[in-house]
């Protein structure tokens, strides 16, 4: 009998969440590799939309969904932590009901450790509840935490997570070495590169309409707030020809339509990676969509990328561009230039792209950013004719600027990771208050919709 791995991808606790193509893909890999060790695995995904027991209890047959396959989570409202109980606003925990959650625990097989990743900093109240209800069915068997969490909190979450044992950053290998350790069992295969991991268990999850795909790991760049670096360590990329090996794999064995890059740095070298992989799609007619919500790096949009983009099928774009402020953009790593920027959102355009189908982050709430620098920035994306994505800074540690947001903030940021959480921060700013706030979001509001409506005017004439 082959042991059994159980994972689990835990709930999310917070004010607001939303199934962006979420999926728990690090666990995932670490399930392939594991498989290939032949080991028996499982998962329990607390985040699944498409759960049969949750569907009956929604009295739907299945999930409610935007065009490409995201949509809501089911959420509990609970009682707010303490140190968020200025936030009005309801705290949650999205994902599985505890009833259903305790019911697929209790129809598990009986396994020989349990595996727990972990996301965002701030979600981690999601990951202690699960490790605490583990304990509670399966006392004696070992946990194993690793994700996000565990590697940028990592004393956290080994003074108070519950778990035996934890393993920060990168985990195929890492996990292999242990799992083999506690279950007695050889390792059979031990992958060297990106390219020798097998594939993720993606066959796990119940809906795999949408997969997420990664071609690479960690960014060359290294902005001040980003935590890529920490995460993924040095950047590689996989071999393009492996990359439409997989795709190919779960569009002819899952039927999957919808692929979701999870990448930092897609488009970095990119006659050596994007673009043969574009040009490899297209000359295979692949047929599916092809969606970028983490955001690229405008930098690299010239006018064959753009183009390549449009033709083999790629329609959720979103760009990373955070600032307009000359000064902003050079302290935080230099990632883009207004006018490169600007040539990005025309080369789009012109490959064939609405005004509407180009979504680009403006980040607000960084340490020191003052509030007409936001404004600035949204006008600077609206003039150029794409549609404004506000993302709240969320401080975390390690990075460049989180050395600068402990300095400001009145809030003791390194006191509770629950205070990463963006949704705070127009409590925590110095430079922004509430209304503040509240004003950039009404502007941004403002100026979408009339780009919407200038794409429909243009439509109809
Ligand atoms: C893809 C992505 C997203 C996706 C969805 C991700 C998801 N799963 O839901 C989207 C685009 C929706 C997203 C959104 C956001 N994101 Co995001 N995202 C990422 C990104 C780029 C990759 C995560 C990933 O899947 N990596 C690939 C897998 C293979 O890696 P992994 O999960 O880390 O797993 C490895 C290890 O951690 C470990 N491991 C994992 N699990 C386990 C378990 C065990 C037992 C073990 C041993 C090991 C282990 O091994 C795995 C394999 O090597 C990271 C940056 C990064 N490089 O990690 C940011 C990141 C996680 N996001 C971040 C942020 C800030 C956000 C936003 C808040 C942005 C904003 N301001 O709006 C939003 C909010 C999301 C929400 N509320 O739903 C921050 C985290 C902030 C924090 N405080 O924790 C990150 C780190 C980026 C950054 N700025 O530095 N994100």
């Amino acid at each position: 009998m082959p042991e059994k791995i159980l994972l689990i991808n835990p709930w999310i606790y917070d004010f607001a969440a939303y199934d962006m193509w979420s999926r728990p893909l690090g666990l995932l890999y670490i399930g392939g590799l594991l498989l290939r060790n032949g080991y028996e695995i499982n998962l329990i995904n607390c985040l699944d939309r498409y759960n049969p027991r949750l569907l009956k209890f929604q009295n739907r047959e299945s999930p409610k969904n935007s065009k490409y396959g995201c949509g809501k989570f089911h959420k509990e409202v609970i009682q707010s932590p303490g140190v968020l109980k200025d936030i009005k606003r309801r705290y949650g925990r999205y994902g599985l009901p505890m009833n259903i959650f305790r019911r697929e625990l209790e129809n598990q097989p009986q396994p020989d450790v349990i595996m727990v990743t972990s996301g965002m900093t701030y979600w981690y109240p999601g990951v202690f509840a699960v490790i605490e209800e583990i304990h509670k069915y399966y006392p004696g068997i070992p946990v194993v935490l690793g994700g996000i969490y565990a590697t940028l909190c990592y004393e956290h979450a080994v003074k108070y997570s519950g778990a035996d044992y934890i393993i920060p950053g990168e985990g195929e290998v890492k996990a292999l070495k242990l799992i083999s350790e506690l279950t007695k069992k050889q390792i059979c295969y031990l992958p060297e590169n990106l390219d020798d991991y097998p594939y993720p268990a993606h066959h796990l999850m119940t809906n795999q309409n949408e997969i997420a795909i990664l071609t690479s790991r960690g960014c060359p760049i290294g902005c001040t707030y980003c935590a890529s670096k920490l995460l993924a360590g040095k950047f590689r990329q996989r071999d393009p020809a492996k990359i439409i090996e997989e795709l190919d794999f779960y569009r002819k064995n899952f039927v999957t339509r919808d692929f979701v890059f999870y990448d930092d740095a897609l488009l970095i070298n990119p006659d050596k990676h994007i673009i043969p992989i574009l040009r490899e799609i297209i000359k295979l007619n692949f047929k599916c969509n092809f969606h970028t919500p983490n955001a690229i790096h405008a930098k690299q949009i010239n006018e064959e990328i753009a183009e390549l983009m449009f033709k083999s099928g790629f329609k959720t774009i979103r760009i990373g561009f955070e600032t307009s402020d000359e000064f902003r953009q050079k302290k935080t790593g230099n990632k883009v230039t207004s006018d490169e920027f600007y040539r990005a959102v025309k080369n789009l355009k012109k490959a064939g792209y609405p005004e509407t189908d180009i979504g680009v982050y403006v980040l607000m709430g960084l340490p020191e950013q003052p509030v007409e620098e936001v404004f600035e920035s949204v006008r600077y994306v609206h003039n150029c004719g794409a549609l404004v994505k506000l993302a709240m800074y969320s401080p975390i540690p390690g990075t460049t600027e989180w050395k600068r947001a402990l300095e400001i903030s009145d809030f003791d940021l390194d006191s509770d990771p629950l205070l990463h959480n963006n949704s705070i921060y127009p409590l925590r700013s110095k430079s922004m208050n509430i209304q503040d706030f509240q004003r950039i979001k009404k502007f941004v509001i403002e100026c979408n919709l009339r780009l919407k409506s200038r794409t429909k005017m243009r439509n109809k004439g």
